[in-house]
């Protein structure tokens, strides 16, 4: 992405409306969705008359700042630190949310909280075992029921479990696999429930989990589980895969959730914060 948005500024004769219109091109090849690109334009095109920028330099700064604001939000960049917390991790079948929450489990792990993971996917007993093995990797207990039992019921066994042993965090898994829209918001609604009632004291976060390869799909599905769910923040996954981590840009900017993390492996490592400074320096190779 950035080589096109440098190819664009540094081979340009001069800096002008030519030069937007390949940037822009640039831009939506990254998988920068169209609204946001325009968004991006037309602020570098004002910066450019106000500020009066006219060296290729200046005009790459303004864009990482551009970027950089754009997906900047005012709070709940970070993950709460209200403790107990406990964190639902939802969305389709294969995103990534058991490996996620097993880095996410290693990361607070390192920073010295209690951590006990509920394994909600009751969908299919390998789903329980891929937690358990993450469990072992992380040093996390794992509190499970049969398959296909009920998930809240899960959920509930597993609040008495993490209130006996103060824990800090607890993370519960869930299927990615329900059917359609009001299944999944019976189940999540389920699970609220249990939570509220049995562990009001509790801070809570539902983290919705998105892979990054899928583009474009990715922001259909933040749309409709943000319907369905109360979402605190987006889990990006596979940002190593792919070349168009332009989406990280959409997603920020087109929604009112923040990205929390970003996936960048398989491992128990591959877990950052996101950080939009970070991000939009990286992005410019800084
Ligand atoms: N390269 C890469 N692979 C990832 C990343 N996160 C998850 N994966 C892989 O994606 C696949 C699916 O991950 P899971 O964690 O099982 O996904 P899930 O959402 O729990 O899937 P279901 O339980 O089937 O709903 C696994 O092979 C993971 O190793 C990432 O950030 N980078
Ligand atoms: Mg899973």
């Amino acid at each position: 992405m950035v080589s096109k948005i440098e190819d664009v500024i540094f081979q340009r004769p001069a800096i002008d409306e030519d030069m937007l219109e390949e940037l822009e091109e640039a831009l939506i090849l990254s998988d920068i969705g169209m609204d946001t690109t325009e968004k991006i334009i037309e602020q570098l095109r004002s910066d450019i008359k106000t500020e009066k920028l006219d060296t290729p330099e200046a005009v790459k700064a303004q864009i990482e700042k551009i970027i950089s604001d754009l997906i900047t939000k005012e709070e709940g960049m970070k993950l709460s630190d209200q403790y107990p917390l406990v964190i639902l991790m939802i969305g389709v079948n294969g995103a990534g949310k058991t490996t996620s929450m097993g880095k996410i489990a290693h990361m607070l792990k390192e920073q010295g909280r209690s951590v006990m993971f509920a394994a909600g996917d009751t969908f299919r007993a390998a789903a329980i075992e891929q937690l358990e093995i993450w469990g072992e990797r992380a040093g996390v207990p794992v509190i499970k029921h049969q398959e296909g039992a009920d998930p809240s019921a899960v959920i509930y066994d597993a609040i008495q479990a993490a209130k006996a042993r103060d824990i800090d965090v607890l993370i519960c898994d869930t299927a990615g696999r329900l059917q359609n829209k009001r299944n999944l918001m019976n189940e999540l609604e389920k699970m609220n429930k249990v939570i509220e009632r049995e562990y009001p004291e509790a801070s809570k976060e539902t983290l919705l989990v998105l892979d990054a390869a899928t583009g474009k799909n990715a922001i259909s599905q933040a749309k409709e589980f943000g319907e369905t769910a109360a979402l605190t923040g987006i889990v990006l996954t596979k940002l190593d895969g792919t070349a168009k981590g332009g989406i990280v840009i959409t997603l920020a900017d087109q929604f009112d959730v923040p990205v929390k993390f970003i996936g960048v492996g398989e491992g128990m490592d591959d877990l950052q914060e996101f950080d939009p400074e970070a991000f939009a320096e990286a992005l410019f190779g800084n």
